[in-house]
């Protein structure tokens, strides 16, 4: 089953395709499109881990997640010779639930099969270039699963979501088709502030700044459609990354520089540019922190958690940036050493233009995981490169 599944490519949506499926299909139309486009995605992801180093494979973690993957995959494709009743659309529903909640330690039980990895075995640069192709694919893939399941559980689940009155939403499933960037940007900056002030006992400021070029505003408000919890997300990862550098490279100072985010509304992208004057990286670590191996380091116990507040370069980062480019946006950074740092987020400013971006298993995939990384043809190529980890 799990060869006749890769076989297909899955099927990218839109936001505006998820706008325009919530607001018209029936719980029968989604149930039809993901018990075929669910076991597809699982597929395709499936068939890659199986093409990790086998050093990687045997790990207890990496084989607690690809265990969970099986799981769900035969859970999903007993629907497919299902008869389409009220009970099996009720059953499908009490299923994504279930798989989601199995998922959801993934990305941290991933993390801990790296560090076993790490732990017990010297890891050459192909194995470390294989693993970062992967994790990006597979969180990837992650992130494009959940998506689905919160929208169909979110529609039909019959949660109050839904529910007529004064509270009715006007969320479509997790996509918020009037976001308000500039609330989401508080929310985060409030609550990144208040891991700060708890360990540093001060925080910098927020100026929010909207650039005088916009297309296409009103009053002051940009709005988009996307997924709030997804823009929260890279956000709250940024302002804590920034809060930290402005926070250390001022520890002797009682003032602190603000933060100031700059937002902009073109035609095509809107912009979210975040700046700190937190002394900035050298562009030699700027590379690094997006890379898997290098952010691995062991987590600080629970019992360490208050005085751990403001997360090292964990697996953020790299995740954040997924969540940017999932449906075609992107997360850069900017840093400029001895002064401080941007970082923009990138979003399309169009929901028709806003499609998933997914990995998709074919043989190119598996060519390259058996192919050398690129060998040097640039002097000095490998000056830079430091084995250092950030703990
Ligand atoms: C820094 C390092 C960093 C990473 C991400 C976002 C902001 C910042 N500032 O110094």
């Amino acid at each position: 089953m799990l060869d006749f599944y890769s076989q297909f490519n899955p099927s990218p949506l839109s936001i505006k395709k998820f706008i325009d499926f919530g607001l018209n299909a029936s719980e029968q139309k989604s149930f039809i499109f993901l018990r075929k486009e669910l076991p597809v995605r699982l597929a395709n992801i499936m068939k890659e881990i199986a093409l990790l180093p086998e050093n990687l494979l045997r790990m207890p973690s990496v084989v607690a997640v690809n265990d969970w993957y099986i799981r769900s995959f035969q859970e999903i494709i007993e629907f497919e010779k299902k008869e389409i009743n009220h009970d099996t659309l009720n059953y499908f529903c009490d299923s994504l639930v279930k798989i989601r909640n199995r998922h959801a330690d993934v990305v941290e039980t991933m993390a801990q099969g790296v560090l076993e990895l790490k732990e017990s075995h010297d890891v050459d640069h192909q194995t470390e270039h294989s693993i970062q192709y992967f994790l990006d694919r597979f969180y990837m893939s992650r992130i494009s699963i959940r998506m689905l399941i919160n929208q169909h559980t979110l529609l039909f689940g019959g949660q109050l979501e839904n529910a007529p009155g004064p509270n009715q939403s006007k969320y479509i499933g997790c996509i918020d088709p009037q976001c308000d960037i500039v609330s989401v940007i508080k929310d985060a900056y409030e609550n990144a502030r208040f891991l700060c002030d708890q360990y540093y006992l001060a925080s910098p400021d927020l100026i929010i700044n909207q650039s005088q070029h916009n297309e296409l505003q009103q009053e002051g408000r940009i709005n988009i459609v996307y997924v709030p919890s997804h823009l929260y997300h890279m956000l709250f990862e940024l302002f804590k990354n920034a809060m930290r550098a402005v926070m250390e490279y001022h520890v002797s100072n009682d003032k602190y520089p603000p933060i100031t985010v700059t937002i902009a509304k073109g035609k095509e992208d809107i912009s979210l540019k975040m700046s700190d004057r937190g002394g900035g990286i050298a562009r030699s670590t700027t590379e690094h922190l997006f890379k898997y191996m290098y952010s691995t380091a062991p987590q600080p116990s629970k019992s360490d958690a208050h005085t751990v507040p403001l997360a090292g370069y964990g697996y953020g980062l790299p995740i954040s940036r997924l969540y940017a480019r999932y449906f075609h946006g992107d997360l850069v950074l900017m840093s400029c050493e001895g002064d401080g740092t941007d970082a923009v987020i990138y979003l399309k400013a169009l929901s028709n233009e806003a499609n998933e971006l997914l990995p998709i298993f074919n043989k190119t995939t598996s060519k390259f995981y058996r192919t050398m990384v690129q060998t040097g043809d640039w002097s000095n190529q490998a000056a830079n490169v430091s084995q250092r980890t950030i703990s």
